[in-house]
């Protein structure tokens, strides 16, 4: 069964990238030394989605790099990528592993213990756990969770644990000492003003 060996998980947000094409933001940062992506642009349709997956999966394909797909198995599926990402609104971790099988991998995002311990129980390959920090896309959801939170789910739960939510340069080490296998993050690379060298420096930060 394959099993994460990325330490950033870069997700992707087109109305982020400060009006500069999605796939020249996620080329430079692949360029960068990214190796995993989610493509997670929930407005569009089926057939966009599908679009623009197939042109990701190409790109990630010259990398060697792995692409996971928010929420759709059909389109995870469809375009050959390493797996999928599920949400709390996505279908059953155990149904999609039963269409994805055991050769791609489930990431999952958790907001809670228990929701944690219920994806590693159903069998998720790996979890993103958040916010750790403010995030503007998750302010209406209350407070962070902070770091102290963050360190439960670590000690807790037998899968790679990535911190997720205003994740920068500058709080990487807090995340990394606690034990995280790694970082997921949107922003701090689809908005950087270089988001290769962006990319370069988290990674130097996360591996060192
Ligand atoms: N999920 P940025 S926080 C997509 O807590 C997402 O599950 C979160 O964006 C969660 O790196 C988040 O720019 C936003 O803070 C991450």
């Amino acid at each position: 069964m394959p099993q994460p060996n990325f330490d950033l998980y870069l997700i992707t947000d087109r109305k982020l990238t400060r009006e500069r094409d999605l796939l020249w933001v996620l080329e430079r940062a692949l360029a960068g030394g990214v190796r995993a992506i989610q493509l997670r642009e929930k407005d569009l349709s089926g057939k966009e989605l599908f679009t623009l997956a197939e042109q990701i999966a190409r790109l990630c394909e010259r990398y060697q790099a792995q692409l996971f797909i928010n929420d759709r198995v059909d389109v995870a599926l469809a375009v050959g990528a390493a797996g999928v990402h599920l949400g709390e609104t996505s279908m059953p971790v155990t149904t999609a592993r039963a269409l994805l099988g055991n050769d791609r991998m489930i990431g999952v995002s958790t907001h809670s213990l228990a929701g944690a311990r219920r994806a590693a129980q159903d069998g998720a390959d790996f979890i993103v756990f958040g916010p750790v920090y403010f995030t503007p896309s998750k302010a209406d959801y209350g407070e962070p969770q902070g770091l102290q939170a963050l360190r439960i789910i670590v000690e807790n739960i037998p899968l790679a644990v990535y911190a997720i939510g205003g994740i920068k340069a500058t709080n990487l080490h807090e995340t990394k000492t606690i034990g995280c296998r790694g970082a997921a993050l949107i922003s701090a690379i689809m908005s950087a003003d270089d988001p290769m060298q962006a990319a370069q420096q988290i990674l130097a930060l996360l591996t060192r």
